[in-house]
């Protein structure tokens, strides 16, 4: 816990001797003001951070400068703007009318209604100068950031000229991407994820009625929207949570449910964990799916569906880890930045390596076992924090 005062601690405080860019402190600045007092923690997984982002304003403007950092090599600034963000989702008040910004000199109407555009105006000037080719591209499923700049740098520029190209050879993930497109980057609603929810859960008791499978992701952590829908299977039988994923993927297809299905059987090694490369992926078994939803399933359906289809595409991950790595992949896969500010307190405070299979204590050179969250929380001296807490 620290003390902050305004503007001090976003160009002091930052870890690892990054400075918040330019800009982010002059967005902070003109908000509000040197003289603002609060507490706040320098860790996200140290701070209660609901999906009631009482600055979105500012936020949505943050995000898009992360969002235009992601496409260049250049760590700093996106980690820093993103931190940012971070703090300011977490923050019970909104910035503008937090006590004593009345107060503060030069700020009237005038000034405040200046302020009120910032965060636009600098959304504008990022969308200016990114290259927004490169990023539609990559809002298509299965095209990443290498094959987006590949296109970019033939001179393709839009979707058609993409697929008019007889020199472009898209893969069946990305066939699908762009078959699919329209329905997968309008994203899920919580009503469309329960239902997905209530589908997987019946194909997973009919394939296997003694495996548990569990929602996690976004919609885990209490969100209204999402891009996906993630899932956890696993099983007390030792081994077959490996033949998990190809049962539930054949009961789908059965049901005529599955419209794409990649299937990442297990790499895991005990000798590979923890691993020691930040946010890198893990080795269970995974498939990652486009499933047919049915809007007779969704509450509400009528409006949640295009209009005559009677369905829509929606993308669904899911991982099945041994039981008893559950705890570890649960806190992984429930994600945001919550997590790995998780990670890097571990490391950096801690002396302790975590990622989505293990938590390895350095000093006394041991794995810290855990059966769930809780566990891993006290291990690593942290207050626990509900899923709907995590949403940094
Ligand atoms: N995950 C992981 N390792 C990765 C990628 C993801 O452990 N390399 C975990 C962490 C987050 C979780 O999977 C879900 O990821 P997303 O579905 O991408 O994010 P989300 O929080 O569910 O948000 P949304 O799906 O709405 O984008
Ligand atoms: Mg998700």
């Amino acid at each position: 816990t620290m003390h902050v005062v305004g503007i001090g601690w976003f160009t002091e405080s930052m870890k690892e001797g990054r400075p918040v860019a330019v800009e982010t402190r002059h967005l902070i600045q003109m908000r509000t003001g040197p003289a603002q007092q609060s507490t706040v923690c320098p860790y996200a997984c140290q701070r209660r951070t609901t999906t009631a982002n009482k600055n979105k304003r500012f936020t949505d403007a943050l995000e898009v400068l992360v969002e235009y950092h992601e496409l260049t090599e250049i760590e700093g600034p996106r980690v820093a703007y993103s931190r940012a963000a971070s703090v300011l989702k977490s923050l019970p008040w909104t910035i503008e009318s937090m006590g004593g910004t009345e107060a503060l000199p030069c700020v009237g109407e005038k000034t405040r209604t200046l302020i009120q555009v910032t965060g636009w105006y600098y959304s504008y000037i990022v969308l200016n100068i990114s290259d927004q080719e490169y990023i539609l591209f990559t809002s298509v499923f299965g095209v990443g950031p290498k094959t987006a700049d590949k296109w970019y740098r033939r001179g393709l520029r839009s979707f058609s000229q993409i697929l008019a190209d007889p020199d472009v050879q898209l893969n069946r993930m990305q066939q699908n991407g762009f078959l699919h497109y329209t329905d997968l980057s309008r994203g899920l609603s919580a009503a469309e994820a329960r239902a997905v929810e209530a589908v997987v859960g019946e194909t997973v008791r009919t394939v296997a009625p003694n495996a548990r499978v569990v929602l996690t992701g976004g919609f885990r952590r209490g969100k209204e929207f999402g891009h996906d829908v993630d899932f956890i299977v696993t099983t007390a039988e030792p081994g077959r949570e490996n033949s998990l994923l190809p049962l539930i993927m054949g009961r789908l297809e059965e049901q005529g449910l599955l419209l794409f299905q990649a299937h990442h059987p297990s790499t895991l090694a005990l000798k590979k964990i923890p691993c020691r490369r930040f946010e890198a992926m893990d080795y269970y078994s995974k498939c990652f799916l486009i499933l047919k939803l049915e809007g007779s399933r969704v509450q509400g359906g009528g409006q949640a569906v295009p209009a005559g289809r009677g369905w829509r595409a929606v993308r669904v991950d899911l991982v099945a880890p041994p039981i008893e790595r559950f705890a570890f992949t649960q806190l992984g896969w429930t994600g945001s930045k919550f997590e790995r500010d998780l990670r890097r307190f571990a490391r950096v405070e801690r002396n302790m390596l975590l990622d989505n299979h293990a938590l390895f204590d350095k000093a006394k050179n041991q794995f810290l076992a855990a059966v769930t969250e809780k566990d891993i929380f006290a291990h690593l001296g942290l207050e626990y924090m509900e899923p709907w807490q995590r949403n940094a």
